[in-house]
């Protein structure tokens, strides 16, 4: 390759990302820009949660960006029991104890930098969970799962209205009904890609 042909490429490199991107992943967005791979905002076994552990539809309100949770404990990732015969129920998985029979609460800042749009909040539960963002429930309830926990079984779209740039809360109630309990979360956003 030439300097000449070099430059032309680099040069058509934007647009054929955008033309791509646009033709296989339309959503229809108001602003009709080329949007981003996901990336991994929060990956699974994040460290850092603020927790607490209550006796079952306790804890009224924790999903309240102005919830004061200074009562709150903080821990890792994924949260729950450290033996069974489920696969994720072992000592490295699991690096915070969750016991059975009780409901979890947790909370998480985000930070979402500008052009932030397709947030999504993936969960490994065993067994029910139910997710807010900035206070409102984006799982349509408390969602039920019987078995054993695994990655991706329950994916919540976020919709854009919902976000701001900076700080945003991940707010999380589980349910744990017998036997073994298992938390894990995973949060990917897209973003606008801007021309020129
Ligand atoms: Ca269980």
């Amino acid at each position: 390759m030439n300097d000449r042909s070099r430059l032309v490429s680099r040069a058509l490199l934007p647009f054929a990302v955008v033309f791509a991107l646009s033709t296989v992943g339309s959503l229809g967005t108001a602003a009709n820009a080329p949007l981003s791979a996901p990336t991994i905002v929060v990956p699974y076994g994040a460290s850092e949660y603020k927790y607490q552990v209550v006796s079952v539809d306790d804890g009224i309100g924790f999903e309240r960006p102005d919830f004061d949770d200074s009562a709150f404990a903080v821990g890792d990732a994924g949260f729950g029991s450290r033996e069974g015969y489920c696969e994720l129920n072992n000592t490295g998985d699991v690096r915070t104890e969750w016991p059975v029979e009780t409901d979890l609460l947790v909370r998480k800042p985000l930070d979402l930098p500008a052009g932030t749009t397709d947030v999504v909040v993936y969960v490994a539960v065993d067994n029910d969970v139910q997710v807010f963002i900035n206070g409102y429930d984006v799982s349509d309830g408390l969602q039920f799962h019987e078995g054993c926990p695994s990655l991706g079984s329950f994916s919540f779209a976020v919709p854009d209205s919902l976000l701001q740039v900076g700080t945003n809360l991940l707010a999380v109630r589980a349910r744990d009904r017998g036997v073994l309990a298992y938390l894990d979360l995973e949060v990917t956003r897209r973003s606008r890609l801007r021309l020129g």
